[in-house]
């Protein structure tokens, strides 16, 4: 071990465990625990309202708060910091080992495709299935307030449900899921599962032998909808990791393609309707039409997706063009300007 390593181990042990604020019922929050767990990172969990456990420290929120909140050191001073896929950038600069992202660089960066597709489009399924459907809508909003607090009254938890479900059902229109968009999400779901499913059979990860930071998105997601298994990962022995993209299954073929109806033009859409100005915005697809709110986050992820792209050496941007291609992607990464 380098003397640098060593130090930066001292130091990390010295700062740790880390905290971090989340909710179960938050996707990302389970995305980033199950991290945690895998990195074999010290963690302290605070599940409670982000500005109650912020204030007493005299740290001030992030804007917008989002969770899961992480308490990190930014120029020597305990700050709240959001955003899981950069978060998880970090660690993986600090804690190098069971490393979460692909040794080759043409597969890393299709993990963080897969990455942003489970964050921004699977994300969807996660909503629309607890929102959309008023028999969902109903139970989510019994149990979301009571896994923030349950020693409430009958009268106070009517008080939290009926706010909370209202400000849900209410952003609904954000994430797409409407009466229209409803089947198609419907269908991208079950297909998503089906070659999950059959990709499981062949590996027992989306990226080979042990979870790559993909996982842990798609995971997060599927929480919400019942999937467990990636909780706790931190007794996994991580083997070498030598796959190269052509060693991928068909199943991650599949998938992309699947994205290629559903994930990618919509992310262009959105991303050609904030170009232009429009608050909302609506494509005919081979499955149906969609429309949803414009939403500025996810045309900074698609700039982020691009960003990464460039950074590839340029025999590994071919190979990786010539995957997306194959898949009918590649226009995530071609200039849309
Ligand atoms: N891009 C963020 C997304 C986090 C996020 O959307 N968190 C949800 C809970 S799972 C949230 O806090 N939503 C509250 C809101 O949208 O106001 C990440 O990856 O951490």
């Amino acid at each position: 071990m380098s003397y640098y390593i060593f130090l930066k181990r001292l130091t990390q042990m010295i700062e740790t465990p880390i905290k971090l604020i989340g909710n179960p019922a938050s996707p990302y929050t389970r995305k980033m625990i199950a991290y945690l767990r895998f990195k074999r990172i010290p963690h302290q969990v605070i599940w409670g309202d982000v500005s109650d456990v912020l204030k007493p420290m005299n740290i001030d929120p992030p804007k917008p708060i989002l969770l899961p909140v992480f308490l990190l050191p930014r120029d020597g001073k305990l700050t709240a910091v959001t955003d899981s896929t950069p978060l998880i950038e970090e660690f993986e600069n600090s804690y190098p080992d069971r490393p979460v992202y692909p040794e080759d660089q043409s597969l890393r960066f299709i993990n963080y495709v897969l990455e942003d597709f489970g964050d921004e489009w699977c994300t969807k399924y996660m909503f629309h299935y607890r929102w959309h459907f008023a028999e969902d809508a109903d139970n989510a909003g019994t149990l979301l307030p009571l896994g923030i607090m349950s020693n409430i009254s009958d009268d106070e938890l009517a008080f939290f449900k009926d706010n909370f479900a209202k400000r849900q059902i209410d952003r609904l229109w954000v994430v797409g899921s409407n009466d229209e968009t409803a089947p198609f999400i419907d269908q991208s779901y079950k297909s998503f599962l089906e070659i999950l499913e059959n990709h499981l059979k062949i590996q027992p990860y989306l990226l080979g032998s042990s979870p790559s930071s993909c996982d842990f998105a798609v995971y997060g997601q599927l929480t919400q909808l019942m999937v467990r298994s990636l909780e706790d990962r931190s007794g996994l022995e991580v083997k070498e990791n030598n796959l190269t993209l052509s060693d991928l299954p068909q199943t991650i073929h599949d998938l992309f393609k699947e994205m290629s109806t559903s994930y990618v033009p919509t992310m262009i859409a959105n991303k050609k309707a904030i170009d232009e100005g429009r608050d909302e915005w609506d494509i005919d697809l081979d499955k149906g039409k969609w429309k949803q709110k414009s939403f500025p986050y996810q045309a900074k992820c698609l700039a982020w997706i691009k960003e990464e792209y460039e950074k590839l050496d340029t025999d590994k941007k071919d190979e990786v063009f010539s995957f997306l291609q194959l898949n009918h992607c590649e226009s995530l990464v071609e200039s849309n300007e």
